[in-house]
C-alpha cells in the first residue's frame, strides 16, 4: 500500500509564491486522493501490487486493462507529486550552482535561456499536464512536458524538475494567470535537491 509522503515544510511555507489556502488542497485532497485510487487499484492485482511506484508508471501499458488507466493516471499523479513537494524549499530560489548550474549553462546556453525555454514549455501545455527538467539517456539535460499525470520515464528520460501545471497549482491565487505563477515559482525551487537528482 502507498502511502501520502509527508510534505517537507507547512502549508504557508512558500508564501507569498505559492499560498497556504492551494498548498493544503493539493496536497491534502489531490495528491491524497491519487494515493487512494492507486492502492484501491491494485487491490485488484497481485502482481502489480508487488511493483515499486517508478515501475508501476514505466510499464502501466502492459497492466491489466481494468486497472491499466488507473494505473496510469493515479500511479503517475503520485509519482509527479512526491518529485514536486521537496523540489520546492523557503529556501528555494536563485540560479543554481554547482554541478546542475554548469550543465544547464553548457546544455542550454545560460540560466536564463533555460529558464526562457522552460517558461515556453510551461504555457504551450493545452489544458492539464507537466513541464519538466529531465536527463537522457547520453546524459544530456533536456526540457519536456507530459500531459495529464504522465511522468517523463515513460520517455525513458529521468526527470530531475517537475512543474506542476494543473489549474488545481495555482488557480485560487492566480486564477487563469499562468505565466504568473510560472514565474512565481522560481523563487521556490529547491536547486540542491535538484543537483542531488542528477
Ligand atoms: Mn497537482
Amino acid at each position: 500500500m502507498f502511502e501520502l509522503p509527508q510534505l517537507p515544510y507547512s502549508f504557508d511555507a512558500l508564501e507569498p509564491y505559492i499560498d497556504a489556502k492551494t498548498m493544503e488542497i493539493h496536497y491534502s485532497k489531490h495528491h491524497a486522493t491519487y494515493v487512494t485510487k492507486l492502492n484501491e487499484a491494485l487491490e485488484k492485482s497481485v502482481e502489480w501490487a508487488a511493483k515499486q511506484l517508478e515501475e508501476i508508471v514505466k510499464n502501466y501499458q502492459s497492466a491489466p486493462e481494468n486497472i491499466r488507466g488507473a494505473l496510469r493516471n493515479h500511479g503517475g499523479g503520485h509519482l509527479n507529486h512526491s518529485l514536486f513537494w521537496p523540489s520546492l524549499s523557503p529556501q528555494g530560489g536563485g540560479e543554481p550552482q554547482g554541478k546542475i548550474g554548469e550543465l544547464i549553462a553548457a546544455d542550454f546556453g545560460d540560466f536564463i535561456k533555460f529558464k526562457e525555454q522552460f517558461i515556453n514549455a510551461s504555457l504551450s501545455i493545452f489544458g492539464s499536464g507537466w513541464a519538466w527538467l529531465v536527463k537522457d539517456a547520453n546524459r544530456k539535460l533536456v526540457i519536456t512536458t507530459t500531459p495529464n499525470q504522465d511522468n517523463p520515464i515513460t520517455q525513458g528520460f529521468t526527470p530531475l524538475l517537475g512543474l506542476d501545471v494543473w489549474e488545481h497549482a495555482y488557480y485560487l491565487k492566480y486564477q487563469n494567470r499562468r505565466a504568473e505563477y510560472i514565474e512565481a515559482w522560481w523563487n521556490v525551487i529547491n536547486w540542491e535537491l535538484i543537483s542531488e537528482r542528477l
